[in-house]
């Protein structure tokens, strides 16, 4: 059974209000000393006067190309005083292995209240779920709850509305949407971080003139005066693709998109731009990587000055940064280009 027509989506550029750091990649294997072959997907937050990343190591080796990445994933941990240089830890930060899990990855950052909450990715034995912890050090996690199987991508908004913590989601309905890809953002909120419920869809992938594929939350949400701001990934697929990375095949391509949540009611759209905030373009998106054509935003700061820092991994291989002013970035979302 399917329910959707599929189509192919064609050429896409990123927006001309972004710009890239010209320091970029930010972070690449090189820069860690513990030796992944591949350092990517980071949470990015600004917490007791510095900015501190947590990113995604997987390790294989690259040269060969016949890096088996997803096998002995670890998080590693970085500080930086301007969000552009960063000093990284000796030793990785978390890895979690045991009977029943096999990975934890993509970690997202939110503070709340002064308090550091890591929302991550757990692959284990019986599914996929998403996790959510809290920090102090950065080095222990306290797990506050798990999913049930299959959701992930979480992030959640750095404070409480209506009273209630929430956060942006993704499961991975199978069955009941075709037994494809097809994969929608949803959103749920609890009283302690534990309990999760009132879950609502927020953005469904055909509402995305860019994606095919599925579509899930990017960074952890920032509040501007029109509502709350929020980058997603859109995927689509286009099966003549063939050999694009160091896997045999790989037919997607990962491209950041940008939309405004109503400040009371998180789950209602106030505006979207009808293209990509940020497509593959640059050589470190394009080439070179475990699968280009990936790029998948985790951390967003909103600076004074009305600069936004969107963090995002980059060819599942290495860590950029983008920028871009608030205003065009609301403009662009009211104005649904
Ligand atoms: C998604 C996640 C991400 C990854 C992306 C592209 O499904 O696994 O961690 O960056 O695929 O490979």
């Amino acid at each position: 059974m399917t329910f959707h027509t599929f189509q192919t989506i064609g050429q896409l550029q990123s927006s001309s209000v972004i710009r890239r750091h010209p320091a970029n990649p930010l972070l690449a294997p090189k820069d860690v000393p513990y030796g992944p072959a591949m350092v990517f997907n980071a949470g990015v937050t600004k917490y007791e006067g510095k900015y501190v990343m947590v990113f995604r190591n997987d390790y294989g080796n690259a040269a060969e190309e016949t890096i088996e990445p997803h096998s002995t994933t670890n998080l590693g941990l970085a500080y930086s005083n301007d969000g552009i240089s960063w000093q990284v830890q000796s030793a990785p930060c978390w890895s979690w292995n045991d009977e029943e899990v096999i990975r934890v990855y993509d970690p997202r950052l939110t503070v709340i209240e002064g308090r550091c909450y890591m929302c991550f990715a757990v692959d284990t034995k019986h599914g996929l779920r998403g996790g959510i912890a809290v920090t102090e050090d950065f080095n222990s996690f306290e797990v506050l709850s798990l999913s049930v199987p299959d959701n992930r991508n979480m992030v959640l908004f750095p404070e409480r509305i209506g009273g209630k913590y929430v956060r942006l989601e993704r499961p991975f309905p199978v069955y009941s949407r075709g037994g494809i890809d097809r994969f929608d953002m949803w959103m749920s909120d609890s009283p302690d971080l534990a309990y999760w419920g009132g879950s609502k869809l927020v953005l469904g992938v055909e509402q995305v003139p860019f994606a095919n594929d599925k579509v899930g939350p990017g960074a952890p949400p920032v509040k501007t005066e029109k509502g709350w701001l929020t980058t997603f990934h859109a995927v689509d697929l286009d099966p003549s693709r063939g050999k694009n990375g160091w896997e045999a095949s790989w037919k997607k391509r990962y491209t950041s998109g940008i939309m405004l949540l109503d400040l009371e009611d998180p789950s209602r759209i106030v505006g979207m731009a009808k293209s990509p905030l940020l497509a593959p373009e640059a050589v470190y998106e394009t080439s070179g990587g475990f699968r280009n054509d990936v790029i998948f935003p985790g951390g967003m700061i909103l600076e004074d000055s009305g600069e936004v820092k969107i963090y995002y991994g980059a060819a599942d291989t290495v860590e950029c940064l983008a920028m871009a002013h608030v205003d065009d970035l609301v403009r662009l979302c009211l104005e649904g280009r």
